[in-house]
């Protein structure tokens, strides 16, 4: 069976049913209620010969849990399906999996008006039922999506939700991917990005409820001027009575600092004396500060219809040719390429993981990330809101090798699902269009004049960027974003084992891309393979001293290149240790974190937190933490010849 008949079997048949409006987070109010279809569900895997046997035998009109010629697994949602069981073929399968759950529907919802099922993401592509009848789906992973599934209910009893998920990677899948056949007739999936391919389930699953005529999307920009902050907001709805907009900016406190005025019109600007801005963390005391944009929809005799409430900050976002200003302050980014990976649960939405990781960034003194190489869940998206962390916000475009016209409009697609879930985040300061593209291409030019002319069509209130690993004479997309970003292994991948030469290369390739495009530049990636526990002196490589040395050796260029004015951003590669495929190269996953995969930190973590809190200090200020530095001995106090 060829498998791109797979993803094509499920796509052809749903795409006119997937939902194209707003993609607001669920949240509980006057008018709404949400149910969490998180916990346990059923999950078979095919027979091995028969990828479409789930599609042949009707399973998504049955109990998985009553078939009796597969193994039927407990599966928990969200999470990845792969290093749940200790069978390597459900680790390593290609092609559909099944899953299925029982949920009661109160019966006090029948007429509530509308209700929705909405998935955080499945990955990579899925096709979703209710009792039997198709009701969505969705290609593309790390992004949520919907459906009103109120005529498929039953009400006041038990349904079935049954979603098949498709994992496979093909040319013309964002990213980018390739089945291969084994001597055996085995599937296995390859492809060049470096992290392992986790599948399935991996975020929340919610069922929520809406009035029939309700609040659709938010769509919010903000300015400052002086103290005085602006809300620019636009509300679409749907209705078919006619309906005004209440809307009132609610501080931290429950005031009611600003509103729409009497006409209550879907769209307009508030205005915010003495605003309390969004400062990213380090950057002020009370770095995140976020409002709530309450938005009422009201009938023509001023009954409330539908409520929503959108939290929201406000901040400025201003870019030159050597700078990124936020709240007309330039900011120095210091942080972290990351992933969303760990033991047992692989992408799956932790929240204990969650707040160690943000724990962890706090502690280390970064003020920002980047979500390589694909949207991470929301519920990490609004710690970013909340604590400051500002946010490089990556489609998931990695290692794309070639460009054909397909995949440009699924690329497209992908941002346009970004842009409608994250628009309205203040920590989100950049869009990066992709990562380690093969830009050296020709085709690259067009491809990616398209991918940003299609991001400033959703968006102009944010920079864009493309992260490259090409040489920067040899791209063919730099041209047309706004921020260079780019990432080179030195004292690694080239010249390893060999630290001195690091100062003078990454200052050389730096002030070449700036020289080149008159651009802001980040260096998004930079680091090596370390083993916890492995110790060398002099450094060797692999030892925690090597990594270390590598970094106080970039450090020494980022100083050069900070005096020069364009240089705007330090990001480690990687926060933490994370699993990749199975290769010689890799030792049980890539091992360049500063933290280990069970978050705990290597002694590059120590070393990395004095520079960032130090850079805090210079720049914005901030107090040292008072356990930075290891009590060694008394001040030496020098006396004075008589
Ligand atoms: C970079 C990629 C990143 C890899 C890293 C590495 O952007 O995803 O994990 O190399 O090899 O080129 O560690």
């Amino acid at each position: 069976m060829n498998t791109r008949f797979l993803i094509l079997s499920l796509f052809l048949q749903v795409k006119s049913e997937t939902y194209h409006g707003g993609i607001l987070y669920p949240r509980p109010s006057e008018t709404r209620q949400v149910v969490s279809l998180d916990g346990l569900w059923n999950f078979v895997v095919p027979q091995p010969n028969r990828p479409l046997q789930g599609f042949d035998e009707h399973w998504y009109k049955k109990n998985l849990k009553e078939l009796t010629d597969v193994e039927v697994h407990i599966m928990p949602v969200p999470s990845s399906y792969n290093d749940i069981t200790t069978n390597w073929k459900i680790r390593d399968h290609v092609g559909l999996v099944w899953y299925d759950r029982k949920f009661f529907v109160p019966k006090s919802w029948y007429q509530i008006g509308r209700v929705w099922l909405r998935f955080g993401s499945v990955s990579y592509a899925s096709q979703v039922w209710i009792n039997g009848r198709l009701v969505m789906g969705h290609e593309i992973g790390h992004l949520p999506f919907l459906a009103e599934v109120t005529d498929f209910l039953i009400y006041g009893k038990e349904n079935l939700v049954t979603v098949a998920c498709d994992n496979t990677l093909l040319a013309d899948t964002v990213p980018q991917g390739k089945v291969d056949t084994l001597e055996t007739g085995r599937l296995v999936q390859t492809y060049n990005f470096d992290f392992f391919n986790y599948a399935g389930i991996d975020r929340p699953v919610t069922l929520y409820t809406t009035p029939k005529n309700y609040i659709d999307d938010i769509t919010v920009a903000t300015e400052t001027d002086g103290d005085v902050g602006f809300v620019d907001y636009r509300i679409s709805y749907i209705s078919d009575v006619n309906v005004t907009c209440r809307v009132s900016l609610i501080d931290k406190k429950g005031n009611v600092v600003a509103k729409s005025d009497e006409r209550d019109e879907p769209y307009g600007i508030l205005e915010v004396p003495k605003a309390n801005f969004w400062w990213p963390y380090l950057m002020d005391p009370n770095p995140g500060y976020l409002y709530t944009l309450q938005v009422e929809l009201l009938s023509e005799h001023r009954d409330l219809i539908d409520k929503y409430s959108q939290p929201i900050g406000i901040r400025s976002i201003a870019w030159t040719n050597t700078s990124l200003l936020i709240n007309n302050r330039p900011v120095y980014l210091h942080g972290f390429g990351r992933h969303e990976d760990s033991d047992i649960r692989g992408k799956g939405l932790d929240l204990p993981l969650i707040i160690r990781d943000y724990n962890l960034i706090r502690w280390v003194g970064a003020n920002a990330y980047r979500t390589s190489h694909y949207p991470y869940a929301e519920e990490i998206m609004d710690l970013a809101d909340e604590f400051g962390i500002m946010i490089i916000d990556e489609c998931p475009s990695v290692d794309t090798e070639a460009f054909y016209d397909s995949l440009l409009i699924k690329h497209k697609n992908s941002l346009t699902e970004l842009i409608k879930r994250d628009k309205n985040r203040p920590s989100v300061i950049i869009w990066s269009a992709a990562n380690e593209p093969r830009t050296q291409y020709p085709q690259a030019l067009g491809y990616f004049k398209e991918v940003i002319n299609h991001i400033k069509s959703l968006d102009i209130t944010r920079p864009t960027t493309i992260v490259e690993a090409q040489p920067v004479n040899s791209v063919y997309s730099s041209q047309f974003v706004d921020i260079i970003s780019f990432n080179r292994y030195n004292g690694w991948y080239v010249n390893g084992g060999n630290l001195d030469v690091i100062p003078l290369s990454v200052v050389a390739e730096a002030t070449a891309w700036h020289e080149k495009f008159n651009k802001p530049v980040i260096m998004q990636e930079y680091g090596g393979d370390t083993l916890e526990g492995l110790h060398f002196t002099p450094d060797f490589i692999w030892s925690e001293e090597y990594q270390v040395n590598l970094m106080s050796k970039h450090f020494q260029a980022f100083d050069q290149l900070r005096t020069r004015g364009f240089f705007i951003g330090e990001f480690i590669w990687n926060f933490a240790d994370f699993k990749t495929a199975q290769t010689f190269t890799r030792v049980g996953g890539n091992k360049k974190g500063i933290f280990t995969r069970s978050r705990q930190p290597k002694a590059s973590a120590h070393h990395l937190r004095k520079r960032y809190w130090s850079l805090a200090t210079q720049l914005y200020n901030a107090t040292l933490p008072n356990d930075l530095y290891n009590y060694v001995a008394p001040p030496v106090v020098v006396h004075e010849e008589l």
